[in-house]
């Protein structure tokens, strides 16, 4: 039996420097201001804002909040649709039947598997209020088509970017495109703050709002403006982002690299399909999903045997979850692409720290010995 610290896993988070944490820390509790707005957290939002390069960022305590609070943000009619992908992670569906709406899902393109446009049209009705897209794996929707298709039919468009913290179109970020894009900083992802999360929003107004949603709705001492929630991220998440920030480029030249290793070694596989962004498009390296025909799950059970903790993110579709599996667009005939990919993909372990006591090459050598 493999003992917990012995096995690989799809994901590790980066860790900040210890001595400077440390003395974050009691920069913090010095100032006895932990948590609403405090300095570490004004601080990081500018820094975000600069690296990011956009114009308007707010953070949050995590990214499921912070997506919850962008659809309220939109002011939905009660009840309505908006059209979403089943391929993603449990919470992008969720915050939908929060807000009191009605999700329908429309399917993905084999590629990149985001949603089509041709899929999203399909599915719209007089009743559909929105679409939320997801950046999965921060491989970029086709921003442009949900672009003109949102102006055609007047449709708000939010984008879960929880994968997609560094994915650029042509040099620009992707949350430039959408009303509002959510970025996660959850432990598993490239840029961590233990928990946290941010939105990004294209229209002044927009920002002003959710910076209210996100502090309950307070305006000032005495006025609440609307039914807020509390979003908000702490000093000590603050600190962790402030150092991962700083040590960031250094991850992601780790993943550059292993991602090179990993075609370089597996390409050849005939079994494995590993999908490719477009030139325009620089890589989030948020995951490294590969796709295997007939032999996903056998494939996962030999990898789990032998200390290796790959994951089949997303399977099984949110589509199939006991809440949704009754929707009429829930079914196999809708989602014939989502329903193929959930069933191949399976996300091979991808973090800077990989490279070291040859766990690398071990998950690359077991992968082709199975194979072989
Ligand atoms: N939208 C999308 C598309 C998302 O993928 C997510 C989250 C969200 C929205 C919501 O954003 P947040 O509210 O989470 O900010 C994990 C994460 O908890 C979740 O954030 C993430 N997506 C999802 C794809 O993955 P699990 O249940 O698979 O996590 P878990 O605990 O099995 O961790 C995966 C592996 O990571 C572990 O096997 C080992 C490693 N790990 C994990 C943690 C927590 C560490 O090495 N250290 C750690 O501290 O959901």
């Amino acid at each position: 039996m493999m003992k917990k610290n012995d096995m690989i896993y799809v994901t590790r988070p980066m860790i900040p420097p210890r001595d400077k944490f440390h003395q974050m820390c009691d920069e913090i509790f010095d100032s006895e201001w932990l948590t609403n707005m405090g300095e570490k957290h004004n601080k990081l939002e500018d820094n975000l804002k600069s690296f990011l390069d956009v114009d308007n960022i707010l953070l949050f305590n995590n990214g499921t909040n912070a997506l919850l609070t962008a659809l309220k943000a939109m002011d939905l009619p009660y009840g309505s649709e908006v059209i979403t992908t089943p391929f993603t992670f449990a919470a992008t569906t969720h915050v939908i039947e929060w807000n009191g709406l009605k999700p329908v899902f429309a399917d993905i393109c084999q590629d990149r598997m985001v949603l089509t446009v041709e899929s999203i049209e399909k599915n719209i009705t007089p009743d559909t209020s929105a679409i939320l897209a997801v950046h999965v794996y921060g491989f970029p929707c086709d921003v442009v088509g949900i672009e003109r298709l949102a102006k055609k039919y007047n449709l708000k468009v939010i984008y879960d970017g929880a994968h997609a913290f560094n994915t650029k179109i042509l040099g620009k970020s992707i949350s430039k495109w959408g009303d509002i894009t959510m970025l996660s900083f959850h432990a598993t992802k490239l840029f961590n703050t233990i928990e946290g999360g941010a939105l990004i929003s294209n229209c002044k107004a927009t920002h002003e709002k959710i910076k209210d949603l996100r502090n309950f709705g307070f305006q000032n001492e005495v006025t609440v403006s609307d039914i807020g929630i509390n979003g908000k991220m702490n000093e000590i998440q603050a600190a962790v982002g402030l150092l991962n920030l700083e040590i960031l480029d250094d991850e992601i030249a780790g993943r550059i690299y292993i991602n090179q290793l990993y075609r370089d070694n597996l390409s050849c596989i005939r079994e494995i399909t590993i999908p490719n962004i477009d030139d325009n498009t620089s890589n989030s390296h948020q995951y490294f999903p590969i796709l295997v025909e007939n032999k996903r799950d056998e494939l996962y059970e030999f990898l789990k045997k032998n200390g290796v903790y790959a994951r089949k993110y997303f399977y099984p579709l949110c589509s199939e979850f006991a809440p949704y599996s009754k929707l009429e667009s829930s079914s196999v005939d809708n989602l014939p692409i989502a329903t193929e990919m959930s069933r191949q993909v399976i996300c091979l372990p991808y973090y800077g720290r990989l490279v070291e006591d040859d766990q690398l090459n071990k998950v690359i050598t077991l992968i082709k010995d199975f194979f072989r």
